[in-house]
């Protein structure tokens, strides 16, 4: 999974992604790297990767990952190769998701390129430059279709039809991700990599005494009703405390979240949200060589999810072994787990669930 993080200048962004990767390299046994100076991959926190790691002492516990980039260069006329335009728009048709920065702080020493804190005016202007840039690609799009017609290939109409009906509703200044379509027409939709039929999450970047200050406040209800008239999702988060947090030490950080009064980091609750947005959820894999973690999507089937480990386990997907890792751990072992008929032979059609500690059988 790859998230693309966005936002006008000076509103958080790289604070954001080096608390990020900072986090992720702090982890021990966490792989993690930094792929170019802007993109990083973080280990997904799962406690329960932990849990099965003390009852199976495996060699190695492999977390799940997700990929975040650092996109710069997002200002008015980007669409139209001012800044770093084009390039910014070609790492960002890359990504699963988008996470909008939107700056909720007050800081005198910190211009907002726009001369006031704005949110709403702010993600507009965004949205603007991402509208702008979609509707290049539909408008070449309509143009090939139509010269495509004159083929005689009725295939071709739908598609026209399809491609015309987005453009009109780009102008329109409407996001794809807000028009509805069925489920054949949508997989159209998807081989156009367009960037506004992407996710998007806003992080609202808040000042450090956060939502305790009245101005963040007022920001935050103007962000929420904005992301509401969407149906996006927002989530609250103070990227200069976190890049604070990242720099401490596992156990040093946990005092400090319990002084904060909360339960998990900011970044913790911003990869959960991502999940949530994607809709994924993870299988585990459990053994005295490895545990590990592995994301999916929901509603996916038991020989796809096996194809993530390896192409050959769907090809010659026989059968999963599932327990839940509730009962699992319930159990305190597998052993006893499979005595008390807690284990299950799931077939070909089963739907992988949240959690489920899954063994593959196979045969190629
Ligand atoms: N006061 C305050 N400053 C912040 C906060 N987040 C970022 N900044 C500062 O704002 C400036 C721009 O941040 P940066 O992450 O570089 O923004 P970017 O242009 O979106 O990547 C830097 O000086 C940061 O230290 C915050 O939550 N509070
Ligand atoms: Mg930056």
């Amino acid at each position: 999974m790859k998230l693309g993080i966005v936002g006008l200048p000076n509103v958080g962004k790289s604070t954001l992604f080096n608390a990020i990767t900072k986090a992720g390299a702090e982890s021990a046994n966490y792989p993690f790297c930094t792929i170019e100076p802007n993109v990083g991959i973080v280990a997904v926190p799962d406690e329960r990767l932990d849990k099965l790691s003390e009852m199976y002492k495996p060699e190695k516990t492999t977390p799940t990952s997700i990929e975040f980039v650092d996109i710069a260069g997002l200002v008015k006329g980007a669409s139209k190769g001012e800044g770093l335009g084009n390039k910014f728009l070609s790492h960002i048709r890359e990504v699963d998701a988008i996470i909008h920065v939107v700056r909720c702080f007050e800081d005198g020493n910190i211009i907002h390129v726009d001369g006031s804190i704005g949110p709403s005016r702010d993600i507009e202007t965004i949205e603007m430059e991402l509208i702008l840039a979609d509707m290049e690609v539909m408008e070449r799009r309509v143009d090939r279709t139509r010269k495509m017609l004159k083929t005689g290939d009725k295939k071709y109409q739908i598609e026209l039809e399809l491609y015309e009906k987005i453009l009109k509703s780009l102008e329109e200044g409407k996001a794809v991700r807000s028009m509805e379509f069925d489920i054949d027409t949508k997989k159209l939709v998807d081989q156009l990599f367009l960037i506004t039929a992407k996710p998007v999450l806003y992080a609202a970047n808040v000042s450090e005494d956060g939502i305790h200050s009245e101005e963040s406040n007022a920001l935050l209800d103007e962000l929420f009703e904005h992301a509401k008239k969407e149906g996006s999702e927002v989530m609250v988060i103070c990227a200069k405390i976190e890049e604070e947090i990242a720099q401490l030490e596992l156990e040093e950080r946990d005092e400090f979240l319990k002084e904060l009064g909360v339960s998990e980091s900011g970044l913790d609750k911003l990869i959960k949200s991502s999940y949530k947005l994607l809709g994924l959820i993870s299988f585990l894999t459990a053994g005295p060589q490895e545990v590990r973690a592995w994301t999916i999507v929901k509603n996916t089937k038991a020989p796809q999810a096996a194809g993530k480990i390896h192409t050959d386990f769907e090809r010659g997907f026989i059968r999963a072994e599932i327990v839940a890792y509730k009962d699992l751990m319930e159990c305190g072992s597998y052993n006893l787990a499979k005595e008390k008929g807690l284990v299950r032979s799931e077939g070909k059609e089963y739907i992988m669930q949240d959690g489920d500690v899954t063994l593959f059988r196979f045969n190629v």
